[in-house]
């Protein structure tokens, strides 16, 4: 819809310059649940709700993750990551191919792995306008803001080489809530972003404090994840709080991501727990937290 995505400044620009403001959902774990990576899904997604952007969250060490797991599960990620690329290629929507780190805190801990998996994404995608890659999930457990950049400088050289364009986001430090410490020493080069997360029920005006004090230092920031429930991807949902944080991200146009396509039994569950539906979902298919992702998209 808008083209080849860029960073101006601290804004995401279409290919004419005009600041764009990307919302869309996030999978659950792909290992987890492959079943919502298909077609029909991300076009219920587009069509119904309004989504223009989906994110692949593929742990990296968790439950099959792409490092923990088999060779062979390593391929059916790789695999699955392709088929949701290429439906949402076709149907026009951007992708966000996260390296879903969590319980690894420290990116270095993969961070071999993570080079040559964004080097073999970035090469076969490189002709792609739609492809976002987001290399290091949640960096935590003290993880500074400098270990995060020895990470992310190889590996972003290792994304270049292949494509010299596409649009980059960072993670920050304590499940990247630290966007103010990544403003004060930003990495050099185009196309950056940095990843900005917070849970409604958990994170209220000190971290939208941070927010905004990356913001008056022009860091560009993308909220890759974010729920209306607790920290903890369940427990109470506060619409207050939730409406707070969209007026703040609709106010400053900064795209954002709404953890997670599945029917988990967790409050972060965009569908309810009884529904066995892929794709087609009603609003009444929705969980408490997915009809409020979804009137709020289409509200857009
Ligand atoms: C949670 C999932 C939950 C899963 C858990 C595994 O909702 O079903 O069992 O991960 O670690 C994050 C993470 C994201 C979390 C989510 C909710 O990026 O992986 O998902 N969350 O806790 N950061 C803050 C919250």
């Amino acid at each position: 819809r808008y083209g080849r995505l860029h960073v101006s400044g601290r804004r995401l620009v279409d290919s004419h310059g005009k600041t764009v403001q990307l919302k869309g959902v996030s999978t659950h774990g792909l290992s987890w649940y492959p079943q919502y990576v298909n077609k029909k899904a991300f076009q219920t997604l587009r069509d119904q709700w309004g989504a223009e952007v989906i994110r692949l969250a593929m742990y990296t060490a968790e439950y099959n993750g792409y490092c923990t797991g088999t060779k062979q599960n390593q391929k059916e990620l790789k695999a699955l990551i392709d088929k949701a690329v290429r439906c949402c290629n076709e149907l026009g929507l951007y992708v966000i191919i996260d390296w879903h780190i969590v319980s690894d805190s420290d990116p270095h801990t993969y961070q071999k792995e993570a080079k040559a998996f964004f080097q073999s994404m970035a090469k076969k995608y490189a002709g792609y306008k739609n492809v976002i890659y987001e290399i290091c999930n949640e960096p935590n457990g003290g993880v500074t803001w400098s270990q995060i950049c020895s990470y992310a400088r190889p590996v972003i050289r290792a994304i270049r080489r292949q494509d010299a364009q596409a649009v980059i986001i960072v993670g920050t430090p304590t499940w990247c809530q630290d966007v103010d410490t990544a403003a004060a020493a930003p990495l050099k080069g185009k196309n950056l972003m940095y990843a900005f997360h917070y849970y409604a029920s958990t994170h209220t005006d000190d971290l939208r404090k941070k927010l905004q004090t990356a913001l008056d230092k022009g860091l560009a920031v993308f909220v890759t994840e974010y729920g209306i429930c607790e920290a903890s991807g369940n427990g109470i949902i506060k619409k207050n709080e939730a409406n707070r944080w969209m007026n703040l991200l609709d106010q400053n146009k900064i795209s954002c991501v709404a953890w997670n396509l599945s029917n988990k039994d967790e409050a972060s569950a965009l569908l309810k727990s009884t529904c066995a539906k892929k794709f087609g979902w009603k609003r009444s298919d929705l969980s408490e937290s997915g009809k409020w992702v979804y009137d709020m998209m289409r509200k857009k």
